[in-house]
């Protein structure tokens, strides 16, 4: 299974969409594995957004991100990276499908509701970088067996 990062992001938190949000993933059959309401700063998310520090919208996006507390998820499941980031929608939530969050819920390319990881190797990264060890639990739902069949759980 793997395990990837999700950011209600204080566009999502602010519009009093965070139950949705986490329903969604729940409805899905994806497994909650950690979750906690924080305050970003400045330093953890130039690190969080390495690749866009050099973007004139650097300055806004860091703005944003700060503006409110968010609710960071890790959320795991059988090819979870690429399910979350399907289910999340393209970047700009006015292009982004109906039936995806930033496409049923955003208007906007900054203020798009949510992150997910968008590769395995940077959901490991980014699972670390906002969750202490025992915070993220290895539990297994009573519920698995009618979520996955058991080829796919011993994969
Ligand atoms: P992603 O969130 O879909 O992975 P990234 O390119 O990694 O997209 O960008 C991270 C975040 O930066 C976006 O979710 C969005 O909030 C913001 N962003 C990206 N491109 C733009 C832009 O052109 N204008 C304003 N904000 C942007
Ligand atoms: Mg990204």
């Amino acid at each position: 299974m793997q395990t990837t990062l999700v950011i209600i992001k204080p566009s999502g938190v602010q519009r009093g969409l965070a139950g949705e949000i986490i329903s969604r993933f729940e409805k899905k059959g994806l497994i909650i594995a950690g979750a906690k309401m924080m305050q970003l700063d400045e330093a953890i998310l130039r690190e969080h957004y390495a690749h866009l520090v050099d973007r004139p919208f650097f300055p806004s996006l860091l703005r944003s991100m700060m503006s409110s507390p968010v609710i960071v998820m890790a959320v795991r499941g059988v090819d979870a990276v690429g399910v979350v980031r399907a289910m999340t929608g393209v970047t700009n939530s006015r292009n982004a499908a109906p039936g995806t969050i930033r496409g049923d819920f955003g208007m906007s390319g900054q203020e798009n509701i949510v992150h997910a990881s968008d590769s395995p190797e940077n959901a490991a990264i980014e699972v670390a970088r906002f969750f202490k060890e025992g915070e993220v639990f290895d539990y297994t739902p009573c519920t698995i067996t009618s979520i996955y069949s058991p080829d796919e759980l011993n994969a």
